[in-house]
């Protein structure tokens, strides 16, 4: 039995998605954000960077692992699925989710805090950030026009990409003319397994579709958590 300790974000529906599709049990901990749930000290023992997700593998001696894309390797040889064991089959998935966890989460991540959250509208930075997301998915496009997954076989580097471009929208950042991508995120999206994983946790704004109420509630959660999180000097 594994503990799932997330919230419902990108990162966090990146290892909801893997444990579905791997059919692993699993006990859910959902952990609200802005009350800092994340920082407390009985948290920081799993993850010290005071993050989600984290993971602890009850059947490994109570194994812990964070970072969400240490977590998909952690799954995929625990199972020896989503990710080949030959050295290059192994490396071109390790690339495409590298791709992911250096590029398209800290751009699209940047993007979200001010596109959507910061008070201050510095447009610059916007410019640079949606920029640079656009240009990342200018390269999922490209290749994807070539190639049915990212990296052989749908395996764990697609459920990294996929679960935040599919989130474009939230960080005002346009696939219209990406047609390959749009056809691989669509065709992800049609997985069952997909579909529950990002229903883990529950949440009643979906950042896949344009802001209504719950997502500007939610823009305005996250803003009041920065604002905390920036004025503290005295932890994670
Ligand atoms: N590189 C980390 C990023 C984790 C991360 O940024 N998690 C966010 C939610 S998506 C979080 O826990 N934010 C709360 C905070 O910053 O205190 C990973 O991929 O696991």
């Amino acid at each position: 039995m594994i503990d799932l300790y997330s919230a419902a974000t990108p990162n966090g529906h990146k290892v909801s998605i893997a444990l579905e599709e791997l059919s692993l049990p699993y006990t859910l901990r959902t952990l609200d954000l802005s009350a800092r749930e994340q920082k407390e000290p009985w948290f920081l023992k799993i993850n010290p960077n005071g993050r989600i997700p984290a993971i602890v593998d009850r059947d490994e001696g109570d194994f812990a692992v964070f970072e969400s894309g240490a977590i998909l390797i952690y799954l995929a040889e625990k199972t020896g699925r989503l990710m080949p064991a030959d050295p290059k089959g192994r490396s071109r998935v390790l690339q495409w989710l590298m791709f992911q966890m250096g590029g398209i989460g800290p751009m699209m991540g940047q993007a979200n805090v001010f596109f959507r959250y910061f008070p201050e509208k510095i447009q610059p930075a916007i410019d640079r950030y949606q920029g640079e997301s656009r240009r990342l998915f200018r390269v999922l496009d490209h290749h994807l026009a070539a190639h049915e997954f990212l990296a052989g076989d749908y395996s764990i580097a697609d459920i990294a990409n996929w679960a935040w471009v599919r989130t474009h929208r939230w960080s005002g950042v346009e696939v219209d003319d990406l047609p390959h991508l749009r056809r691989w995120r669509d065709q992800i999206r049609a997985r069952p397994a997909v579909a529950r994983g990002i229903t883990i946790p529950p949440s009643e704004r979906d950042l896949e579709q344009d802001l209504d109420e719950k997502t500007a509630q939610f823009a305005e959660e996250v803003r009041s958590m920065l604002e905390t999180g920036q004025s503290r000097d005295d932890g994670v």
